[in-house]
């Protein structure tokens, strides 16, 4: 299992969480995505995940990377 870590910009509450989770969930290789809302933390667990397509998918949502 592979971990990758994102801080991203514009989380605010439940449904940007869910928004994430759910998009970032149909991303392959994707198992889990957690959102921390306090802190906008992303942390996607997988195999085989591919940084740049979890980047641009995040951008693509309107949760721009602020760390990559
Ligand atoms: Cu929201």
């Amino acid at each position: 299992m592979q971990t990758e870590s994102f801080k991203v910009m514009n989380v605010k509450c439940g449904g940007c969480a869910s928004n994430i989770q759910t998009n970032l969930t149909q991303l392959p290789g994707v198992a889990t995505v957690e959102v921390d809302i306090a802190t906008g933390t992303v942390e996607v667990q997988g195999e085989g995940l591919n940084h740049t397509t979890l980047i641009t998918k995040l951008a693509e949502l309107g949760y721009p990377v602020a760390n990559s």
